[in-house]
């Protein structure tokens, strides 16, 4: 069993439940469902958190709500750490799901949004946040109420996850990349796999030849290097901080067909909650 499999075992046996946080744009992308029949096996609660909602239009966000629990049976919840919104639902479907003293696993992909969940949960600044991937190091066991305790887990990355998908995450640091040029490429076919025409349509900029693109954008940018040459590198690094950044607003996975025009209950949208 590798480190990454004995924490996971670790933590779906030490806790009496799991909130897995997945961003909002890429639901089905960032769900292990390895590890969630790992909870289910432990027989445990799993509330899954479509965290960073913010970054998707209602609807969309709604819509994938009522699918995964209508159609896959799981008790999710949308949220937005940043704006505080939908933690009111959130805080009541896990005092539904686990009575007494608690310990909650917070687990997910680098980047989604954990420790922020967290610090929302508890009302103030405890788990430290970043946005640089793989800021949270090791498990961090921290208190949100007298009776819920919650583990902030470091993002570990299954390794089966390919490179592009990890850029559509945003797992990367852009700065720290190697060759930025090489993976917006990579980038590029992966949005165009999950949302079709979305990055062309944010920069008014054909997607067709990769390196025709940075260079349009690096002009519109004016990102020049010394003599007038156009930084490639640069409008790479760009084009990747917006993506980290949800610049790129239609680039989300759809809902599956015919949910986003179903009608949804107002406990499925996510509210402001300021009671923490
Ligand atoms: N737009 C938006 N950004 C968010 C939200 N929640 C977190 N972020 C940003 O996402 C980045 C990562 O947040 P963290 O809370 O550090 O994520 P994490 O899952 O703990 O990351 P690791 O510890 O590296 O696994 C930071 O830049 C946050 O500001 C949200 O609801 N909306
Ligand atoms: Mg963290």
């Amino acid at each position: 069993m590798d480190k990454y499999w004995s924490m996971v075992w670790k933590l779906v046996n030490q806790s009496d439940a799991i909130l897995e946080v997945v961003d909002a744009r890429f639901p089905s992308l960032c769900r292990t469902l390895s590890v969630e029949s790992a909870v289910k096996d432990a027989n445990k609660p799993l509330i899954l958190v479509l965290n960073k909602s913010d970054l998707v239009p209602r609807e969309v966000s709604t819509a994938w709500v009522e699918y995964l629990r209508t159609k896959e049976k799981i008790l999710t919840v949308a949220v937005s750490s940043r704006f505080r919104l939908g933690t009111g639902i959130l805080r009541r479907t896990i005092t539904r799901s686990v009575k007494g003293n608690v310990i909650i696993s917070v687990v997910g992909l680098p980047n989604t949004g954990k420790s922020s969940l967290i610090n929302i949960l508890k009302g103030r600044s405890s788990a430290p946040t970043a946005p640089i991937p793989g800021y949270t190091r090791a498990l961090q066991l921290l208190r949100i109420t007298k009776r819920i305790r919650v583990y902030d887990t470091p993002g570990v990355i299954p390794s089966k996850i390919s490179n592009s998908l990890r850029l559509l995450l945003g797992v990367h640091n852009p700065h720290k990349l190697d060759d930025p040029e090489y993976d917006v490429e990579y980038l590029i076919q992966a949005s165009e796999k999950v949302a079709p025409g979305a990055i062309a349509k944010h920069y008014d900029l054909s997607i067709d030849d990769p390196t025709l693109f940075l260079e349009e954008l690096a002009k519109k940018r004016g990102r020049l290097m010394k003599g007038g040459k156009l930084n490639l590198r640069q409008a790479a690094i760009d084009m990747m901080t917006d993506h980290m950044n949800g610049a790129i607003t239609s680039l989300y996975e759809s809902p599956p067909s015919g949910f986003l025009t179903s009608k949804s209950t107002s406990e499925d949208l996510p509210s402001s909650d300021d009671s923490t």
